[in-house]
């Protein structure tokens, strides 16, 4: 190969334009350089994966040309293939065949990384001849989180370059490898400190032709594991299977890699072809791309784009509870000041040992180092005087659920705070108007529900009552996502959307309980599903002395007419509040943490039954699911039908990031979509028959059964 070093001169863009301008081609001396520009993450959709072959081919036909360079425009070099692609008929060309042209190349071609190059972007730069990384660069194949494999070569690549068990452990994990990292793991032969990803590229190309570099292909190379990875892969296998416990992609990709160890590489793309369509065929694919889909489409909340968000930098909690400590562990996390009001010094005093407490474990876990921790508490005021809150920019409230001592709260709130201040509620079920309707500034006043432990669980639900002005919306979701939480609207009802649907569903169980089905048998049906704990292993973990509260404070508004299953408060009379007594539905001996099945308490639920005349029935784990499930489908129909969820995905999300929904399965609407309304209406009729109180079904499941229309056309026509 000829030596001409690229020169600075300026580029020249006629040639090679590609098709809708989302690769732009510039040449510099003798190099091409092939800038992905297709904002927000250079995903590879159909128009990208046509302008890299055509601008590709062009190159390697244009004799002036000795080296290609691979250049993403933006933050990314190239987030992967375009997820909204999937699910739609394969355009051509596909991906697979744009990195084999690009590793056949004839000229060298040098991929550039300067950001995110995952999944089928990753693939792009492992097919290139060499790879240049810059220190923001961030390489993975995150597919598994969609329910994936690399689908493009990179089972097939990545094993040659990183050796096979590192190249499936990589796929496994879906996290990606920072760029010291990567290079370490022998993903890409440089690192860089520039900043500028074309005058680094051209810097190193210049030095690669005149060394006369020649294209060298990924493919003819031997995985450098060969002999050890079978054996580490059947290891990995079983720890897989154990651990992912029902997931599909995640074996899929161990097969992938060990074709990389047995077969010539064309067979092995073969492979991994047949296996890529498999996942891409799993009803898990569908619900894991919703899940990441919602997670991001939360945010899209018209109030909260209307108006710039408030400045937040001072934050309160006005209580130092387990749930008060954990916001304010939360808000030190992301940078804030954080002052913590009690109501005296013995109550700040245990607020403050929650704090530190918290921080501690942190420490001990690896996830703050001590210096950070200092650091964090540095910015931590706790006191007993609403005073020291006059110049804070936003409160949260975490006291004692009762409307009167929370109303108690705001009135000093609103006599303290400066104007402007945002006043919030963590309320999980009170009336938020009522407690605004309390202070001169009702439009000030908001309510944002973290879920227990607020430092770790991702759910903030922000619940927007009517008189709440558009940037005290927008200052809540701008907090929730520094606080790195996932944000999701709520209008005010009882419970919001994720406690009054949890709500109806733990009713259904209490109905399945009391009709035949055995707390243990409920739970292992709800766990097989996919859910960590079932709903009676919640109630211990938490205390069933919290809902017995509850239930004792509804008596009196509670529907005469409905039915009312007392099994709970017959183990709550005798003390049995769970976990922290060492017995609730389940015997916790000497503190175990993982509870026995107790024969005392199937006796109380029997003798309930003869009580009431019910005689028992079995059911099935799938009757058991068809009940837990039409019950939290059909309440979220009604939350998204009243407005008190934007859209159904509000609901998955909600469920997904705040109660353990299995991540595969999409959210309660997703899943609901996947087995046809059609079939979850005529359950709930069908259930309807014995009780049908209890059982009557969403105006809004109905009117979409009668369209034929589903969940998903409501998030659709709202995006
Ligand atoms: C794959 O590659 C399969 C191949 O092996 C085989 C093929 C044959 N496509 O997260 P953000 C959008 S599977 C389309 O908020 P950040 C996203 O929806 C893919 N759009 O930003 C959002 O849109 P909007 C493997 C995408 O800075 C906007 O970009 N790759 C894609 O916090 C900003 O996203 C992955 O799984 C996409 N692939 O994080 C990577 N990715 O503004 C998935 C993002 O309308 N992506 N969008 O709401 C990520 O991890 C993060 O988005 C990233 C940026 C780290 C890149």
């Amino acid at each position: 190969m000829t030596s001409a070093a690229p020169s600075n001169a300026a580029p020249s863009t006629a040639a090679a334009a590609a098709p809708a301008g989302v690769v732009v081609a510039e040449t510099h001396g003798g190099v091409r350089v092939l800038r992905i520009d297709h904002p927000p993450v250079n995903a590879l959709s159909q128009a990208v994966r046509a302008g890299l072959l055509h601008a590709l081919e062009q190159a390697e036909q244009d004799p002036a040309i000795q080296a290609v360079l691979l250049v993403g425009k933006g933050k990314a070099f190239i987030a992967g293939a375009d997820i909204r692609e999937f699910g739609k008929p394969p355009q051509a060309p596909v991906l697979r065949d744009v990195c084999n042209r690009i590793e056949a190349c004839a000229k060298p071609v040098i991929a550039v990384l300067h950001g995110a190059a995952l999944g089928g972007g990753l693939e792009v730069a492992l097919a290139a001849h060499y790879r240049l990384l810059l220190p923001q660069a961030k390489l993975g194949l995150p597919e598994v989180n969609l329910g994936l494999l690399p689908g493009a070569g990179g089972t097939q690549r990545a094993p040659r370059l990183m050796g096979a068990k590192a190249a499936a452990e990589l796929m496994l994990s879906g996290k990606p490898l920072s760029a010291q990292a990567a290079l370490a793991a022998g993903l890409a032969d440089r690192l860089e400190a520039a900043d500028d990803p074309v005058a680094a590229g051209l810097a190193w190309a210049s030095a690669l032709l005149a060394q006369g570099a020649a294209a060298r292909r990924t493919r003819d190379l031997p995985v450098p594991d060969a002999d050890t990875a079978q054996a580490a892969l059947q290891a990995l296998e079983q720890e897989t299977a154990r651990k992912t416990r029902g997931l599909f992609s995640p074996l899929k990709i161990i097969e992938a890699v060990r074709a990389a160890l047995q077969l010539p590489f064309e067979q092995g793309l073969a492979r991994e072809r047949e296996l890529f369509l498999e996942c891409m065929d799993s009803p898990q694919r569908q619900g894991l791309l919703h899940a990441f889909w919602a997670e991001r489409e939360v945010l899209k909340v018209p109030q909260a784009r209307e108006a710039a968000p408030r400045r937040v930098e001072r934050l309160a909690v006005i209580g130092g509870g387990t749930m008060g400590a954990g916001i304010a562990v939360a808000a030190l996390q992301a940078g804030l000041h954080v002052h913590m009001i009690e109501r005296d010094a013995q109550a700040i005093a245990r607020g403050q040992a929650n704090v530190e407490k918290i921080c501690d474990g942190q420490v001990a876990k690896g996830r703050l180092t001590p210096q950070a921790r200092d650091e964090l508490l540095a910015r931590y005021v706790p006191g007993t005087d609403y005073q020291a809150l006059a110049e804070v920019d936003l409160v949260i409230e975490a006291v004692f659920e009762d409307l009167q001592v929370k109303q108690d709260v705001f009135r000093a709130l609103d006599r303290v705070c400066k104007p402007g201040a945002v006043l919030a509620t963590n309320t999980s079920y009170l009336d938020i108007a009522a407690i605004a309707a309390v202070t001169a500034r009702p439009q000030d006043v908001i309510g944002l529900h973290f879920f227990s432990p607020a430092h770790i669980m991702k759910l903030l639900e922000i619940v927007v009552p009517e008189r709440t002005a558009a940037d005290v919306v927008a200052t809540a979701f701008a907090l929730a996502q520094r606080l790195k939480k996932i944000p999701v609207r709520a209008g005010v009802c009882d419970g919001f959307i994720g406690n009054r649907i949890l709500a109806a569903y733990k009713q259904a169980a209490d109905y399945l309980m009391e009709d035949g089905a055995s707390p243990y048998e409920i739970d292992a049906a709800v766990r097989d599903f996919g859910f960590a704990m079932g709903p009676f292993q919640v109630i211990d973990l938490a205390g069933g002395d919290i809902g017995w509260a509850t239930r004792k404070r509804r008596a009196a508004t509670r529907d005469p007419r409905a039915r009312y299953v007392e099994i709970a408060d017959r183990l709550c009379e005798r003390g049995w509040f769970g976990q922290k007594t060492g017995r609730g539905f389940y015997l916790y001996p000497d503190g175990a943490r993982s509870g026995q099945v107790d024969p005392q308490v199937l006796e109380i639920i029997d003798a309930e039954r003869q009580r009431k005349g019910i005689a028992a029935r079995s059911f099935t784990p799938e009757e058991i699911m068809r009940r837990y499930m039409a019950a939290m489908v059909n309440e979220g129909a009604k939350v998204v039908q009243e407005g008190i969820a934007l859209r159904p995905l509000d609901v998955d999300a909600v469920f997904l990031f705040g109660y353990g929904f299995p991540r595969w399965r999409g959210g309660p609407m997703k899943w609901a979509d996947m087995q046809g309304l059609p079939q979850v209406l005529a359950d709930i009729q069908a259930f309807a028959r014995q009780d049908p109180l209890f059982w009557q079904p969403a105006a809004l499941l109905e009117q979409l059964v009668a369209q034929g229309r589903d969940f998903d056309s409501l998030n659709r026509a709202a995006a």
